[in-house]
């Protein structure tokens, strides 16, 4: 690769002599020749600027000189129409030039450029170079492309330009050491930050890898990496939302879907992106719609046996607004709702504006003054046994009752996101037993409870609207479940 290098400060970029780019010239990996702006003007003072046309402030390069600069570097006559023949045929030649006006230079610009056989840098000073030159060398067949390498302003192109060689250079077979490194880095091809990294000592001034992420001791390579792939995730929702908003469902798995819903970012079927999720206490104004939504979410979760009539009895008896305005007013009820963000209603297309999408309730067995449970709290079955709190003190049990979410948003991570909070909140209730019963038949919610960190502890009946249903029981200790997130 040739690279070319033209300004008024030739010194400016020796510092690419030092780093690996040096290496890689001295190799004959790179070609790179710095060129004296000056050497083209014409006059005593070698003058390269002069005042803009309108007034104002600063000075804008000459169109004149830059012009026998540029056709010399890139060995073209100065004839437009001559200079288009001999552009073409020869191998991919690219003007860069560096302003803060440009379109923003990224990896995938870096990863173009690396393409390239000949690249030429026009680094400017002031405020610029007359606009006539990108206009003729682009007119004359030549690619030319201005770019800027973020939202702030240098009084030069030649740092720019550095940056941009050296973001380039090493992408070059050969300048790299281990060619891995440019797969697995921050802005390559995964569309998420690197995750951060760690070396011995594993404990230093009181902070311990080994208990922070027990993982990456454990010599296990599939939950080392899925440990990184979700702190590279907690790492970019928390830094880059707007990368986030850019994946693409089709590189997401189940467990990314986990670690993003963990985050507050769900996938929607259908939706472009991920699209953000707020999980929130339910307070009284959602009553309406949550009976809407458990009406709505409740037949998905059932057996195909049951009809639909022995369905709508049980709605019609369970699933009342007298019920969820008690649970509302009940502490012992923990009543978390989902629904999508406002940016996310118009992105994701099909979700109406404030409709919820999913909810859980965790419903805490304690009774009241008059020595009642919970209304709608089901008997505790006997696979569930309740540990001590972690101070040693006696344990609480509390039924997961249960997590529901729109079938529009299935798979989408809102059911993970759901259920992180409902644990998160029994967590702080001071549960030691988190419990649910879900259809024995229904494979798709026991393994996201597994997922979640629920195990197996028997079954149990479960009447639907007059008929006998064989649950699933299932068991948690929210006071161990911080889990790998
Ligand atoms: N991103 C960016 C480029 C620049 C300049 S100033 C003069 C040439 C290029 N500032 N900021």
């Amino acid at each position: 690769m040739r690279l070319d290098v033209i300004t008024i400060f030739p010194d400016y970029l020796r510092a690419l002599d030092l780093s690996l780019i040096g290496r890689a010239a001295g190799e004959g990996l790179i070609d790179l020749r710095v060129h004296d702006l000056r050497d083209w003007a014409r006059d005593r003072h070698r003058t390269v600027d002069d005042t803009p046309l309108g007034g104002g402030a600063g000075m804008v390069m000459k169109p004149d000189v830059w012009g026998e600069a540029l056709d010399e570097v890139l060995a073209l006559p100065a004839d437009a129409a001559a200079a288009r023949e001999s552009a073409a045929g020869r191998g991919r030649r690219v003007l860069v030039v560096p302003t803060p006006a440009g379109r923003v230079f990224t990896q995938r610009t870096a990863e173009d450029l690396a393409r390239a056989d000949h690249l030429v840098f026009a680094c400017g000073r002031y405020e610029g170079i007359d606009a006539r030159v990108a206009e003729h060398y682009r007119a004359a067949g030549i690619e030319v492309a201005e770019l800027s390498i973020g939202d702030y302003v240098l009084s030069g192109g030649e740092a720019a330009a550095l940056v941009m060689i050296e973001a380039i250079a090493r992408l070059r077979p050969g300048v790299l050491g281990n060619p891995d490194s440019v797969v697995e880095e921050s802005h390559g091809a995964s569309g998420l930050l690197e995750q951060e990294v760690y070396t011995r000592p594993v404990a230093w001034r009181g902070l311990d890898v080994s208990r922070a992420w027990p993982a990456l001791l454990s010599g296990d390579h599939a939950r080392v990496a899925r440990q990184r792939r979700n702190r590279a995730i907690a790492r970019t929702i928390a830094r880059r939302p707007d990368m986030i908003e850019r994946l693409r469902p089709d590189t997401l798995d189940a467990a990314d879907r986990a670690a993003l819903a963990r985050g507050g970012w769900a996938v929607p079927d259908g939706a472009a992106g991920p699209v953000e999720l707020v999980v929130r206490p339910a307070v009284g104004a959602d009553l309406a719609d949550l009976v809407d939504l458990a009406a709505r979410t409740f037949p998905d979760a059932c057996p195909s046996f049951l009809t639909a009539e022995q369905i709508a009895r049980h709605v019609a008896a369970h699933l009342t607004p007298g019920r969820f305005a008690r649970w509302l007013a009940d502490p012992r009820a923990v009543v978390t709702v989902a629904a999508l963000g406002r940016d996310a209603e118009t992105r994701a297309g099909r979700v109406g504006a404030s409709e919820l999408i999913g909810y859980s309730a965790v419903l805490v067995e304690r009774n009241d003054d008059d020595g009642a449970p919970p209304v709608g709290l089901d008997p505790r079955p006997e696979g569930v046994t309740v540990p001590p709190a972690p101070d040693g003190g006696a344990g609480l049990a509390a039924e997961l009752s249960k997590v529901y979410v729109d079938a529009r948003l299935r798979g989408s991570g809102a059911a993970a996101a759901l259920l992180a909070g409902a644990v998160r909140d029994a967590a702080a209730r001071g549960v030691t037993a988190l419990w649910l019963g879900t259809d024995g038949a229904n494979r798709r919610a026991q393994r996201a409870y597994r997922r979640a960190g629920f195990v197996g502890a028997g079954s149990r009946t479960y009447d639907v609207g007059g008929r006998t249903c064989r649950d699933i029981v299932m068991v948690l200790n929210p006071q161990e479940a911080a889990g790998e997130y």
